[in-house]
């Protein structure tokens, strides 16, 4: 890890042509170093407080900017810092880097800011990496878990299932120093009443991920069915723009083609497949291929049957092939307006039968479908944007860590019941403590800080 007591600098705003560019300066000694560009001083200012004041470096003035100034331990990093907001040109952006530099800050790696809040204690852990989460955020729902995460949703619980654990730890730890007199410090059961209060409330953040995750990375749809069923029209209609290419021969779409749409702040990332059957040729074989592999890794399968050229009985059996290849399957019986008397109930009881979880009959050609066909599969994502407060695991790294704390605390319940030496009790409780204190940040390594912070973008 660079040391800490380096002043660095970088630009917070994208790069490129804008209104306004902020560039960030912070570190201790910030003040003097930026006074070095400036006519007037700001190192006598107070904290949050804003100054216009013109920049200059070695060839002369650089811009006329506005300085904000914070003073530790206030601010984001908790750190002195400066953030100079100047014209939002690359040249003077870069220009006010290089003068930074040059009177000694250094460039800020990736992450760098929101390390030093961490470092701080600004932030635990799950906040800093819930600033990354909220900087990516792209729908309603993940904004809101990001941000209930930032605002301490999970440190909460998890620092309060951890202090009463520590105290247990602490008492078993000390059953062990007098371990000759056979005492008991630590009552069993409120030991147990505790670890399964704490694996309660692990368990149900345990189950909140399948849902954190989708509104994290949205919820993953393939369109898949036989060649001409439609499915690139109903991708289309639902996207509202012609982004598949619809065609009445066989076999148009051949590789996947993937786009975002957005249901009531939910995200879904649909995909549009070639579609099945024995192929044709080499570049049709490899396409079908993908189609079975995104099939397999998708939370929803839109089945796409045409019921003007297909019968029931033939979507029960491509059903059939399907079976054990695709999570869900949901069937949209499409084309209904080239046939008048489609016998509905029938290809209800097909896709039933195959095992499907729902039928609709729509027709790609008629835009007021597209409605029926969002609610469809709003209402069926298992993981509706439910925006209630529930707090909601959305990271990868934070559920294997409730995972571990959940496998050590069941061994500890063991333990107890088995009347196992208190060593092992001892050593899974303090697993299990470890566990829950990596997701807050308690406990780290410099490796699980490197590759979290090195996700983040320059600047932040
Ligand atoms: N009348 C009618 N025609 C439709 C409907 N949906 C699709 N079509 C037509 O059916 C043909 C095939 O549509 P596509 O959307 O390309 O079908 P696909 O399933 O993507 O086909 P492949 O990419 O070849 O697998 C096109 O000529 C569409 O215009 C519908 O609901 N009604
Ligand atoms: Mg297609």
């Amino acid at each position: 890890m660079k040391n800490r007591q380096d002043i660095i600098a970088a630009r917070a705003t994208p790069a490129g042509v804008g209104a306004v560019a902020v560039v960030r300066v912070s570190g201790p000694g910030v003040f003097e170093l930026v006074d070095r560009l400036l006519k007037k001083p700001v190192s006598n200012a107070d904290s949050h407080t804003a100054h216009f004041r013109a920049l200059w470096d070695e060839d002369g003035l650089v811009d006329e900017a506005l300085l904000t100034v914070f003073r530790a331990p206030h601010g984001y990093t908790g750190d002195d810092t400066v953030e100079i907001s100047t014209h939002g040109s690359p040249y003077i952006v870069d220009r006010l880097i290089q003068a930074l530099c040059r009177q000694g800050a250094r460039p800020a790696d990736a992450g760098e800011f929101t390390l030093r809040a961490f470092l701080n204690g600004k932030l635990d852990l799950a906040q800093a990496e819930a600033v990354a989460d909220l900087i990516s955020s792209e729908s309603a729902a993940s904004h809101k878990a990001a941000l209930g995460q930032l605002r301490g949703g999970i440190s909460e619980e998890i620092s309060l299932m951890r202090t009463r654990l520590i105290d247990f730890a602490a008492l078993i730890e000390l059953e062990l120093d007098f371990s000759e007199e056979d005492v008991e410090f630590a009552r069993r059961d409120d030991l147990i009443a505790q670890v399964n209060e704490a694996l309660e409330k692990i368990q149900t953040l345990l189950k909140t991920f399948a849902q954190g995750n989708a509104v994290k990375e949205g919820v993953q749809v393939v369109f898949a069915g036989r060649p001409n069923a439609g499915k690139s029209t109903l991708f289309n209609l639902l996207l509202q723009e012609d982004r598949a290419i619809v065609s009445d021969i066989a076999g148009t779409t051949r590789d996947a083609l993937e786009d975002v749409l957005l249901i009531e702040g939910m995200r879904y990332r649909l995909i549009d497949t070639a579609g099945i059957r024995e192929a044709t040729d080499t570049i049709e074989k490899l396409g079908i291929e993908r189609t079975w592999q995104y099939m397999q890794g998708s939370a929803m399968v839109l089945y796409v049957a045409d019921v003007s050229d297909n019968t029931p009985l033939q979507l029960l059996e491509d059903l059939n092939t399907l079976a054990g290849k695709a999570q869900q399957v949901w069937v949209v019986g499409n084309k209904t307006d080239l046939v008048q008397d489609w016998n509905s109930i029938e290809w209800q009881a097909a896709a039933q039968a195959g095992g499907a979880a729902g039928f609709i009959g729509v027709s790609g050609k008629n835009p007021e479908d597209r409605q029926q066909l969002r609610e469809y599969l709003y209402q069926n994502s298992a993981f509706k944007s439910d925006l209630s407060d529930q707090t909601l695991i959305t990271n990868q790294r934070h559920f294997h860590a409730f995972l571990k704390a959940e496998e050590s605390l069941l061994r500890v319940l063991e333990a107890i019941e088995a009347g196992i030496s208190k060593e092992m009790l001892a050593f899974d409780l303090r697993e299990a403590l470890a566990a829950l204190g990596e997701i807050t940040g308690e406990i780290t390594t410099e490796d699980l800080l490197g590759s979290i912070f090195g996700k983040f973008c320059i600047g932040k």
